[in-house]
């Protein structure tokens, strides 16, 4: 994401947006927006492809789950093996087995690990029956720590991790977790993540809890999204959600011991708020109104507007003014909550969701760890180059890319655009 249905969708949705505003008519459109400006080697995100003719009913919302960005790190990358490889590794769900163990190096004390030898290892089938139970869903987009762009929006369902941490009567020595999936049996190839116990055995701020996540969007969760099953963690970014899930190690150690710690990462950092240009007319005629319209990505601190702002490039800029403070930004509108939720499955699969009532309805808008979009009528100018640019105002008042600039602990920088007014 953006992607092809997103990119449409949002078109549609804005289109109506400014037909509402009296503003009729298609212009014509550049699709623009910002690539990651610091790609990891390893992420290739699939090239951009031109948006479908317009013409989508349900809101952008939801990503389907084909349309998911893929990042998989892994020669040959574990999705793709062969079916049979997959069933003998456990990554089918009658041949998924996963080991909750104690860590060798710093023992936590566990009175029944789940191991392959002793024949106690968790499958699918104790999933599926902790999940009668237990099952939650919420929604979150999913997001590369080094990629300025969402690799789609989700409704995330498993079991919380705890009820399987449980399983293994821990009694002391347990301050941490971490937990890795199927990597070619190749040590080199490991990709690890971690977090305090605290937050996996309970969930701060109303935030849904961290889950063994085994269905997307009403699916069960594919192979390329990590499954048979995945661990997910709401507010965080990508690299805490590991694919194909194979070990749970439970340990005294009391520090982050992350793969991605070893790359420069923040590893705790969790989702920031930002907003993002996804369509802006490629040819503006002088003094026409100018529209232009995107998506907000709503972090940990919320989202209450987005804000875009125009300046000429004839014009030299402010000094000292890195975060363009003193640019002349006005509000954007902030699109409403669909009413049709696009790329679900089932939409009835809503209700009762973390952060949606009964009836499938959100209860705040926008809602946290999700998507929003927007749209701006701004008006005409003379003929001339100029910058677009667009930043969030959290829900704290604190103006994008604050109130933590700092790319290695995800994206947050504020996006230029070029704008040309013809005569
Ligand atoms: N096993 C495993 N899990 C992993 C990774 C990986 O390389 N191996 N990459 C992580 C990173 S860096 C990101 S951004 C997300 C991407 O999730 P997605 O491929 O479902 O979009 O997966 C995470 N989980
Ligand atoms: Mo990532």
């Amino acid at each position: 994401m953006p992607q092809t249905t997103f990119i449409a969708e949002h078109l549609e949705l804005t289109r109506r947006h400014f037909l509402g505003l009296g503003m009729a008519g298609t212009l014509a459109t550049t699709l623009i927006n910002q690539q990651a400006d610091a790609q990891e080697t390893a992420d290739k995100p699939k090239p951009r492809t031109k948006p479908d003719k317009a013409g989508a009913k349900p809101d952008p919302y939801f990503t389907p789950v084909a349309d998911f960005r893929d990042v998989s790190r892994g020669k040959p990358v574990p999705h793709l093996l062969p079916e049979e490889k997959k069933r003998e590794v456990g990554m089918t769900r009658d041949t998924w087995k996963l080991e909750v163990i104690s860590d060798p190096d710093h023992p936590a004390r566990l009175g029944k690990p789940l191991t392959k030898v002793d024949g106690t290892a968790f499958d699918f089938e104790a999933l599926m029956k902790l999940a009668e139970k237990h099952a939650v869903r919420f929604p979150k987009v999913m997001t590369c720590l080094n990629l300025g762009c969402p690799l789609g929006m989700g409704l995330w369902e498993g079991v919380p991790l705890r009820e399987v941490v449980w399983l293994t009567q821990p009694r002391e020595n347990l301050r941490r977790v971490f937990y890795y999936g199927y990597h070619n049996d190749d040590p080199k190839q490991m990709f690890r993540s971690s977090l305090p116990i605290g937050r996996v055995l309970e969930d701060p701020y109303d935030l849904p809890p961290v889950i063994l996540c085994y269905k997307l969007n009403g699916e069960w969760l594919d192979a390329e999204r990590g499954g048979p099953v995945r661990i997910v963690v709401p507010e965080a970014y990508g690299f805490k959600s590991i694919k194909w899930l194979t070990h749970v190690v439970l340990t005294n150690l009391f520090y982050a011991n992350d793969t991605y710690g070893e790359q420069n990462n923040d590893v705790d950092s969790p989702l920031k708020t930002f907003a993002a240009t996804l369509a802006v007319p490629s040819a503006i005629n002088s003094n026409e109104p100018i529209r232009v319209s995107g998506y907000a990505q709503v972090g940990i601190s919320g989202l209450s507007k987005v804000q875009v702002s125009i300046e000429s490039n004839a014009m030299p800029r402010p000094e000292n003014d890195p975060h363009y403070l003193k640019a002349p930004w006005v509000d954007a509108d902030l699109l409403p909550a669909p009413t049709q939720w696009s790329g679900l499955n089932d939409a009835k699969i809503l209700a009762g969701a973390h952060g949606f009532d009964a009836n499938g309805r959100p209860k705040h808008w926008p809602m946290r760890l999700t998507n929003a979009h927007w749209a701006a009528a701004l008006p005409g100018l003379p003929a001339g180059e100029y910058t677009l640019r667009c930043r969030t105002i959290d829900e704290k008042g604190q103006a994008q890319p604050m109130p933590r600039p700092f790319q290695k602990s995800g994206h947050a920088k504020i996006e230029s655009v070029l704008l040309t007014v013809k005569e």
